[in-house]
């Protein structure tokens, strides 16, 4: 039986996707929703707790948590967790998690006896873990950039700018802010490795791909670069968990996981990797060529690279691909799922609603266009809240459903010139791929068919493929293809008119993108 399980572990929840690779099927999907069941213990609102001033961290604890009860579902499920050959993981990418030198010793000697939150709590020298929402690290950026010798330098060296949610400007910002507190730091990992090596019972490295979300590894040696991380902290060197390889498994799942919830003793733990490269993987992007869009909390369009080919504006990113091989270009957008909740609230809508308003409007909009920055944005970088409406009514909820679908989408063919790449088609997932109506838009936006893919969560997928991949040895190719087709008739293609009215309108947008951006950073 080859049965993999693949763990997401992002802002809001906790995914575990178990897939049958003989089979080519997905067999089990759990999710833990943070909010549901950990609001009050934990003090997080959508997954997160705000701090003011831009500081958007987590708890890792409830992390931990999340996994116990994910366990305990998918066993009460009648998931046959014996049966799992491997695990991997995914997890949300930048987020930072700081240890104790106890860390180790209580990792290795979990008892079943107790609870995962009961036995961790007193490892961490920072209780809370700065995430990739937090844009309270600007200064530090423009000091690490500086002391590499400038933007253009950091980007040779470690394939992006500095930005506030990567991990390196979060610990600069902890060691000037709380300077003893960062000396008592023993480990500092990621929220991938954290939760890896939670599994695997013992300390496990930041893989490869994770390790590209920091601005602290060499893109090239896929190694932390020493100037880099001179640049960011003291005695960083001796903190950093080890880059590690993506491939290669780093032992069997702790004793803990066997003994309460029955994991064979020699089911193996890989290390885990980013949430994107994750994807990437899910989604089938392991040759050069294939650009996917992930509709989610944050909106994502990415494609696979042979080498690290850098965004000069600095508003795209490079991370290495968890094959060990290649390497995947990025462009996040902070106001995806939130924006389209902001709007669908304001307006009083359900999805249903906000579907209807879509279908009710005419692509064009009739000219009405929309900034719609609820939060600060990452691309374009708006260190505000700034929402602008140009010829766009705001008691009008419809034409503002629509204002702020065709503003995402055509900020994402902007923002993604850079790649060089021509993109002939889209695969979409994410928790608003679900909706063909988005969808439409994409598609005549970017002059190009959009796929849809069955599951929404192609990080924790990707997981799994990799687990997948690296147990069976087999080829990338073999391992992820009968997992990455398309939806069977989900394929919708561009409506030529409305190709024609987006690509006049789309000038405008930059231009008034342009006018705006400037003027709403602080
Ligand atoms: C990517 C990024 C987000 C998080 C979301 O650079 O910041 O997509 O990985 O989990």
């Amino acid at each position: 039986m080859g049965k993999y399980l693949g763990l997401d572990s992002s802002t809001q929840s906790l995914t575990g996707i178990v897939i049958d690779a003989d089979d080519g099927a997905i067999s089990a999907e759990v999710s833990i929703n943070f909010d549901a069941h950990f609001a009050e213990q934990y003090g997080v609102e959508n997954g997160v707790i705000e701090l003011g001033d831009g500081a958007v961290h987590s708890a890792p604890l409830m992390w931990a948590d999340a996994l116990d009860l994910l366990f305990k579902t998918l066993q009460a499920q009648g998931v046959e967790l014996g049966q799992i050959r491997s695990i991997a993981g995914s997890g949300q990418q930048h987020g930072t998690v700081y240890l104790h030198a106890s860390a180790g010793p209580t990792l290795a000697e979990l008892t079943p006896r107790r609870s995962l939150a009961e036995q961790l709590e007193p490892v961490f020298s920072r209780a809370t873990a700065p995430i990739w929402m937090d844009t309270s690290t600007g200064q530090q950026c423009a000091q690490i950039e500086a002391s590499v010798g400038g933007r253009e330098a950091l980007l040779a060296l470690t394939g992006n700018a500095a930005f506030e949610r990567f991990s390196g400007p979060q610990i600069r910002k902890f060691y000037q802010d709380e300077p003893e507190a960062y000396a008592r730091t023993h480990y500092i990992g990621l929220v991938s490795s954290f939760m890896a090596s939670v599994l695997a019972g013992k300390l496990v490295g930041v893989d490869s791909g994770d390790a590209s979300g920091t601005n602290l590894m060499d893109i090239r040696s896929r190694q932390w670069s020493a100037e880099a991380l001179r640049a960011t902290a003291p005695e960083l060197v001796e903190k950093l968990l080890p880059v590690v390889p993506s491939c290669t498994p780093v032992g069997a799942v702790s004793p803990y996981f066997s003994a309460r919830y029955g994991l064979a003793a020699d089911c193996t733990v890989l290390p885990f990797s980013g949430d994107n490269p994750c994807s990437a993987i899910g989604l089938g992007l392991i040759e050069p060529g294939r650009v996917a869009l992930s509709l989610g909390t944050s909106d994502t369009l990415f494609a696979c690279m042979d080498e690290p080919r850098v965004s000069r504006t600095g508003e795209g990113c490079v991370f290495a691909l968890p094959d060990d091989r290649n390497y995947m270009a990025l462009v996040c957008f902070l106001n995806g799922s939130l924006a389209r909740e902001a709007v669908r609230d304001e307006y009083g809508l359900d999805w249903a609603g906000f579907t209807a308003a879509l279908q009710a409007t005419k692509p064009g909009n009739g000219g009405a266009l929309m900034l719609p920055y609820f939060d600060p944005e990452i691309v374009p970088k708006v260190s505000r809240p700034t929402v602008i409406r140009h010829q766009l009514d705001r008691t009008d909820a419809q034409a503002n459903v629509r204002a702020v679908i065709e503003a995402q989408a055509l900020s994402s063919k902007i923002h993604a010139r850079w790649m060089g790449i021509d993109i002939s088609s889209l695969y979409v997932t994410g928790g608003a791929s679900a909706n063909r109506d988005i969808l439409r838009v994409y598609a005549d936006v970017h002059n190009c068919p959009v796929h849809q893919f069955e599951t929404t969560n192609s990080a924790a997928l990707g997981a799994a493929l990799r687990a997948a991949q690296a147990d069976r040895g087999s080829s990338w190719q073999s391992t992820v293809e009968a997992f990455t087709q398309p939806v069977a008739g989900s394929t919708l293609l561009p409506n030529p008119s409305a190709v024609a009215t987006y690509a006049r309108l789309i000038d405008e947008y930059e231009a008034l993108e342009q006018n705006h951006v400037g003027s709403a950073q602080s």
